[in-house]
């Protein structure tokens, strides 16, 4: 599979003459200046073009020939003492499939073999280390960049079935949080149900940082304490996900501690909803992903002065950000083998200076077997609010006193993960997320 990958590589470059790509695998990370080892997982554009998942592995790509060369760590018997039993160059050969199997220390005798004119690297990083070895030829930190990232953001159907599987296992412990969530626990005890149900489906390494978060804590976007009691009045945020063979998933829910969506949480919680279900029915391959940002805002803006929350027309809450003081977020990004994924911003395209827009991590046109996140939010942000407060334009459209209110009250997001098609989406994602069947699910 990683073999097409490769393929994909090597049509970027059209005059790969006397050219390599180099790449360097991922190495072992340790915590400060101790020998305590975190989880190995390999750097994504290493992992997409070779499949290897282990550390200190090294790749040239001859761009000319359309050849691929692993270069492998020679292991000595300490390693076999201290960390692992040391697998055979058959072994690596069979695994991997590369067209040339070396050890990691003839790599600059393979360089000096090819003397290539250019060599194609990802970053000054991996420049400085080749130059130790080789420094003969023009190294180029632009074009590998750009094509690798042209290659991760359209996905094989083999990457789909691994983004499919992902999220398979991240539903299942998406709906057994939903059930076992009560308040009086603590977050973390939510986050040992949900580490529990994918790992025991063999899913090894969390996505991204999960977001555990009750009441107050669920307006803070990046929260990953989760420390705090959970009580009967809140609401609970989970953004959370698993990656299955490096391939991630990235599904939030928000529900009632108690079981029932009180009416407030349930009039904003119904405002995101539709949010989401609105830019769904209008996602389909041709479509800018600002423009659904933008219809995702307006949607939660009605919600909100239906509410009573904020006055004045739609088009005027957007004019004035009022919406971004609510929704300080993207609707969403692209989702891979990063969870936020390459490939948001084509070359040329620049980040929109305006709230609300600053943060959105994609501005692309939408192609079919794209994969991305659609998670639109509402929160009720202090931070965001108090300064608001203060601005007589923006003042002017708020309901300050119930707003103040609101101020413990956290916020809601729903995400899902889908595949762009021609004609729509696929949605991978399967846990309820209409508010009878959120609370009939809590119910058990
Ligand atoms: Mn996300």
């Amino acid at each position: 599979m990683h073999d097409l990958h490769r393929k994909k590589l090597y049509s970027l470059f059209e005059d790969g003459q006397d050219s390599l790509v180099y790449l360097k695998g991922g190495e072992i990370m340790y915590r400060y200046d101790t020998d305590f080892e975190f989880p190995f997982r390999q750097e994504s554009n290493f992992w997409y073009l070779s499949g290897v998942n282990e550390p200190d592995f090294h790749m040239l790509l001859d761009l000319q020939r359309e050849e691929y060369h692993l270069f492998a760590p020679k292991r000595d018997d300490q390693y076999a003492v201290w960390h692992g039993f040391i697998k055979s160059q058959q072994t690596y050969q069979n695994e991997y499939d590369p067209d040339h199997l070396h050890y990691d220390s003839e790599l600059p005798s393979v360089l000096k073999e090819f003397d290539p004119k250019t060599i194609y690297c990802l970053n000054e990083e991996h420049v400085e280390f080749l130059e130790e070895l080789y420094n003969d030829a023009e190294f180029d930190t632009e074009a590998l960049p750009d094509a690798i990232t042209y290659c991760r953001s359209l996905k094989t159907d083999w990457e789909l079935d691994q983004l499919r599987e992902a999220s398979r296992i991240n539903s299942i412990a998406h709906r057994a949080v939903m059930k076992s969530v009560e308040p009086g626990q603590y977050e973390y005890e939510v986050k040992a149900v949900f580490d529990y149900h994918n790992r025991r489906h063999g899913l090894l390494h969390e996505a991204y940082n999960g977001i555990h978060a009750s009441g107050k804590n669920s307006a803070v976007l990046h929260y990953v304490d989760c420390t705090d009691r959970i009580d009967k009045d809140d609401l609970f945020l989970i953004d959370a996900g698993y990656e299955y063979n490096g391939y991630s998933s990235d599904f939030t829910r928000t529900f009632p501690a108690d079981g029932s969506y009180s009416d407030l949480q349930a009039g904003i919680y119904q405002a995101v909803l539709n949010a989401q279900k609105e830019v769904l029915n209008s996602t389909k391959a041709g479509v800018k992903m600002e423009d659904l940002h933008l219809q995702s805002a307006r949607v939660i803006m009605q919600g909100l002065k239906d509410l009573d929350l904020v006055y004045g027309e739609v088009d005027e809450l957007m004019e004035k950000d009022i919406f971004a003081l609510f929704y300080p977020h993207g609707l969403g990004h692209f989702l891979g083998l990063d969870t936020h994924d390459v490939g948001g911003y084509p070359k040329g395209v620049e980040r929109i200076d305006r709230p609300g827009l600053k943060y959105l991590r994609v501005r692309r046109t939408l192609e079919p077997n794209m994969v991305l996140t659609v998670e639109p939010g509402c929160y009720i942000v202090p931070a965001l609010l108090e300064p608001a407060f203060e601005n007589e334009d923006k003042a002017s459209h708020l309901n300050e006193s119930k707003l103040r209110e609101m101020f413990e009250f956290g916020g809601v997001r729903i995400e899902d993960n889908i595949i762009v098609t021609e004609e729509g989406y696929e949605n991978m994602t399967d846990v309820p997320k209409e508010i009878e069947e959120v609370e009939e699910i809590m119910r058990g």
